[in-house]
This record gives structure tokens, sequence and C-alpha cells, in this order.
């Protein structure tokens, strides 16, 4: 294995303007690369700590901290060291770190130097990324991971006009290129319905996604079938929904602010289950709370069999909380991103566990994200079953969805019933 010469970091913006952690990296024989890392609005209480700086500077999100744990500490412990896998650096960065939520040298700054070592090992081996990230899981490469896409947004990412966080578009087609047609053609469609219906160009939201204001959620749910249907495909059969709903960020005082009545969680999965009836839903991420545990089953119970029940706040891609709901039936399905737990291992643990319940896995992007494409590999070379990345504008999302267009290039995969 080759040896670590240096690793730094550089404080670089993300697609909201805010600070994020990028690390650059060389190992013996010339060999370097660098990666970024992306950051979320609408967090879990249980993620890995993102360290920001708390000066002044941009409002207190500054990331030179984590670049000086970069350049400082982690520099020199892992320079001149041989790393004989990715396991064995995560290992010795988190005992680097040595806090149980990653708080002293910070996620950012441990997942952007988890990256750079992937992309650094899989060009000494000459491999695409996506190859270095297959050899980590070990399962064959067979397919491409289906995306969902951001058509509307509220909550957290688009100033709280509705409460629901995003209304996603999963288009069916077993190309890759034909969803992306499909995704261009129900943006655009739902573009004029906007016009049409509130006489105003639509605002977009962090990630791309429309966010009109609507009157009520049924008027969202019927723009969006309208908009499917108007760029000719069919709802349900061609196209079809899945919701994430980020409960925790309109729960309070044990009550779900879904309107300005607030209901039980009971109430909520009944909410939930009636929406399934009515439209084509395929899968709703975090329809209750966070902490919730209790009433997570019971949603389970509901609607499991007819859709995917999405950990995203509630499970933060930890290990432990994946457990706790795999043994208490409390999902169907892990939302997974690397960041919420800080590196490629702890991550692939959380895939791993996920996958031996076999659950349905999401490979996601972050609300704040970068020009970075590692996660289009990652989602590919873990063979999961959907990425999600946002909508099909804004170059920090179509970085990804090129990237992915190049893979099926490649590799002339299609996409996974
Ligand atoms: C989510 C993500 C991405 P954030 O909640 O699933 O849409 O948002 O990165 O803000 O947590
Ligand atoms: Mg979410």
């Amino acid at each position: 294995m080759p040896k670590i010469i240096s690793v730094r970091g550089l404080e670089i913006l993300d697609s909201r303007g805010r600070p994020t952690v990028k690390a650059y990296m060389e190992i013996e024989n010339n060999i370097r690369a660098s990666a970024s890392v992306p950051s979320g609005a609408s967090t879990g209480r249980s993620e890995a700590h993102e360290l920001r700086d708390g000066e002044q500077r941009y409002d207190g999100l500054g990331c030179r901290k984590a670049v000086a744990n970069i350049n400082k500490s982690i520099n020199l412990s892992i320079s001149g060291k041989t790393f004989d896998c990715q396991a064995d650096i995560d290992e010795y960065l988190l005992g680097l770190d040595g806090t149980s939520n990653k708080s002293k040298l910070g996620a950012n700054a441990l997942l952007a130097v988890s990256l750079a070592f992937s992309r650094c090992l899989a060009l000494s081996n000459n491999k695409p990324l996506f190859s270095y990230y297959q050899q980590l899981v070990g399962s064959s490469l067979t397919h491409l991971p289906r995306p969902t896409i951001n058509l509307f947004s509220g909550g957290k990412h688009a100033g709280g006009q509705i409460p629901l966080q995003d209304l996603l578009i999963v288009p069916m087609q077993k190309r890759f290129s034909e969803v992306m047609e499909c995704a261009y053609a129900v943006y655009q469609a739902a573009a004029v319905q906007c016009l049409n219906k509130f006489n105003m160009r639509a605002l977009t939201a962090d990630e791309g996604g429309l966010a009109p204001p609507f009157g009520s959620l049924t008027e969202l749910f019927d723009t969006a079938l309208e908009s499917i249907e108007q760029a000719g495909y069919r709802p349900g059969e061609e196209v079809q929904l899945a919701l994430d709903i980020a409960a925790s960020h309109f729960y309070h005082d044990d009550q779900y602010f879904l309107t300005t009545q607030g209901s039980s969680g009971s109430q909520m999965i009944d909410v939930l289950s009636e929406w399934t009836t009515r439209y084509p839903i395929r899968s709703i991420e975090d329809g209750l709370a966070e902490d919730d545990w209790e009433f997570w089953p019971k949603l389970v119970e509901a609607v499991g069999d007819q859709c995917e029940i999405m950990g995203d706040d509630f499970l933060c891609t930890n290990p432990e909380r994946i457990k706790r709901a795999v043994s208490q039936k409390g999902a169907n399905a892990l939302l997974l991103k690397v960041n919420q737990i800080g590196t490629l291992s702890e991550a692939l643990k959380a895939f791993k566990l996920a996958k031996e319940a076999n659950w349905k896995i999401t490979v996601s992007a972050r609300s704040g994200e970068t020009e970075d494409n590692w996660l289009s590999d990652l989602a590919v070379g873990w063979q999961a079953d959907y990425i999600k990345i946002g909508s099909v504008t804004q170059s920090e999302r179509l970085a990804k969805y090129n990237r992915l267009l190049e893979i099926e290039q490649e590799t002339g995969f299609s996409i996974k019933d």
C-alpha cells in the first residue's frame, strides 16, 4: 500500500454559499485527489458533529477550525503512514478524534479526509471510484440506482410555506438517461403549472425544487399529478411519488403540526395512510418525528406493505439506531447520508445492517452540496436501490446526475426494478 505523503484542508463554499470543508491528499507515486463534504439544514439530533467556528464571520458557520484540524493534527498523524484499507484509516481517524460524536476534530474534517483517501486508493489501483466502493461492499455490480427527484419543496428547505419538506418524483423508466428526460419534462410542466395557478414564477428551494405558496397539501399533490400528466406520463405506472415529510421539524409538545391544529402520532399515521391510498406514493421518509419510537412500528404496520417507510433524521445513518429500528420493526428503508455519521466505514456498517434486514436503501445528498460527485460513485458501487440528489437544476445537483450519465454509458447498466 502506498504511504500517505500529506493531507491539507480548505474552507470552500457550498450551494447555499456557506462554508464547508474540502481535503486534498497526496500519497506515494504522485497520486493526488480531493473530496468535499456537504452539509444539511434539516438535520437530525443524532448526527455526528459538524465543527463550525462560531465566530462572527459567516454567521458563525466558518470551517477554519475543521480545516486547521486537517492541516495540523490529522496531517501530522497520518503523513508517512500506510493504511491497508479504508477501514484502517477510518478507524485511525476515529481514534484520533476520540469522542463519540466527532466533536473534537469535526465530522466534516474526518469525512473529507476519509473520502479523499478513497479517491487516492481508486486512482492508485487504476479503478473508477465506483469500483473501489464496490470492493468495500464486496457484492457484484449489476445496476444503477433509481433517482428520486425533488419537484416541490417546503419546510426548512423553502422557508416553511408548507410544512412538508419535499415531494419527489420517482420516474420508473429503466434507462437512467430516460429518467432524466422524464424529470426535465415534469419539472418544466410543474413550473408552468405554478405560473398558471399562482400567477408567478415559483421560487426555488435549496435543492432546486419549486416552492410555490400552495394553499393546501391537496393542492400540492394535485399539482404534482397534473404536472406528470401534462408532461405526457402516467402517474403511478410511469412516475410515482416519494415524500420527505421531515416530521421532526413540525413536531413539538408531543403533537404534529401539519396544520395549525396539532395531531397525535396515530392521527399522523392516519393522514399518511390516507395519502397512500389516494396517491401513488412509493416511499415516505421521516413520516414521524426522530424520537417517536413508539409510533414508527405502528406506521410500518399500517402502510409498510405498500410503501417504503424510510428513516432519515430518525436513523441518522447511525448503526446503533438502525439496529434498534430493525429489532422494533420501526422502518423498512434507510436514507443513507455519509456525513450524518462521519466516515465511509461507519456509513458502510449502516448500509450493511439495512441490507441484512432486507430494507431498501437510498443514498442521499444534502441540501447544502458542493460540485463534487463522489456520491454517484458511492450509490453505484454500493448498489443502492435509490439515489436522492435534489432537483434537476443547479450545478451541485447536476454534477451528480451527469456523473451517473457517464457511469451509465461506461457500464451499460439499467436501473433495477
Ligand atoms: C433530507 C435532506 C436532503 P438536509 O432531509 O433528506 O433533502 O435535507 O440535507 O437539509 O438534511
Ligand atoms: Mg430527509
